[in-house]
């Protein structure tokens, strides 16, 4: 079972290999003038979010002509561990990886390490104390986008004299998305008692749990008066949930979501939605930059954060249309 797997896993990787016109023989080492091999380890296909950030390296890769190995780890550590191992072996000049979950990386970068193989840590972070595994982390601060949306619902229900019923759709338990949007979220509306989260599980980022989680959810709580969904897809899959329910989303229920997808602001400008904030996917083109500068042993900052907004109902309808993903 186990040998068919990395099998397979295998062959999808050299099935998917993405192999840009940048020149040069890559898998280097780290040298060989300006031409780099990336081994990029994705999470999977999980969301509207991951689908434009795969397209987002992808696209920049070519651009920058970089030779790229791309695998889908379909939300499974062991997986990505695998791929990982398996760029060691084949010598890339550098390795980008979004880690699934945030613990159990250890091991795995210190054999990068040891080969010499600079990562990058892309989207999602690691707890490694050893900070000298990787070399850079560019991503979202998903504790700031919890607090955002945490910040909406204080000021929406400023007024309220009564208790405020919220549920929570988690991401992808152990990630860092969810247990950071979780905490940001808490710490923000933690300061007035009459916001209490009535039930919080997770939906692994997919509208199929979503839904299943929230249909749940309505069962054994009559009186849902806020969603707090981690991602977009979970509150999309919510919605339905929701109407099966005979309820109106947005307004018997006020969605609260994270990403900024097109569907979602779709359904954010059709006031199935209240409020999203925004976590940008497009880091294909800083990847690829610092890519090529860890690769010629430049340095690059410990720390590169995406710049992020929020969206309301009006400003979904006036930007909609020249949305990109
Ligand atoms: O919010 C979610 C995706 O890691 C920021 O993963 C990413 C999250 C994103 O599945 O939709």
């Amino acid at each position: 079972m186990f040998k068919r797997i990395s099998a397979l896993l295998l062959a999808g990787l050299t099935a998917m290999s993405v192999a840009s016109c940048g020149g040069g023989s890559g898998g280097s080492g780290g040298s060989g003038g300006d031409s780099v091999t990336m081994g990029f380890a994705q999470v999977g296909a999980e969301s509207g979010w991951r689908t434009a950030n795969t397209k987002s390296v992808q696209d920049s890769a070519k651009t920058a002509g970089v030779t790229l190995k791309f695998s889908d780890a379909q939300q499974k550590q062991e997986n990505q561990i695998k791929a990982i191992r398996s760029y060691i072996q084949q010598k890339v000049d550098v390795i980008a990886f979004s880690p699934v979950v945030e613990s159990g990386w250890d091991t795995v970068l210190k054999e990068a390490k040891d080969a010499k193989i600079p990562v990058i840590l892309t989207d999602r972070a690691v707890d490694s104390k050893d900070t000298s595994l990787y070399k850079t982390f560019l991503g979202s601060d998903f504790v700031e986008e919890g607090k955002k949306a945490g910040q909406w619902l204080v000021e929406e229900y400023k007024d309220a004299k009564d208790p405020v019923n919220i549920v929570e759709l988690q991401g992808t338990t152990g990630s860092a998305p969810a247990n950071d949007r979780k905490a940001g979220f808490a710490q923000v509306i933690g300061a007035d008692p009459k916001f209490r989260v009535i039930a919080s599980q997770t939906g692994d980022f997919t509208r199929a749990k979503g839904k299943e989680v929230m249909e749940a959810f309505l069962k054994s709580n009559p009186d849902i008066d806020v969603l707090y969904a981690h991602n977009d897809d979970m509150g999309l899959g919510a919605i339905e949930a929701i109407e099966g329910a005979g309820k109106v989303p947005g307004k018997d229920i006020k969605i609260i979501t994270v990403d900024a997808v097109k569907d979602g602001m779709q359904a954010l400008a059709d006031g199935k939605i209240n409020y999203i904030v925004e976590c940008s996917p497009l880091l294909g083109p800083q990847l690829m930059d610092l890519a090529k500068k860890v690769v010629k042993g430049e340095q690059v900052p410990a720390r590169v954060v995406t710049e992020e907004t929020t969206f309301t109902q009006e400003q979904a309808k006036q930007v909609l249309s020249s949305r990109q993903y």
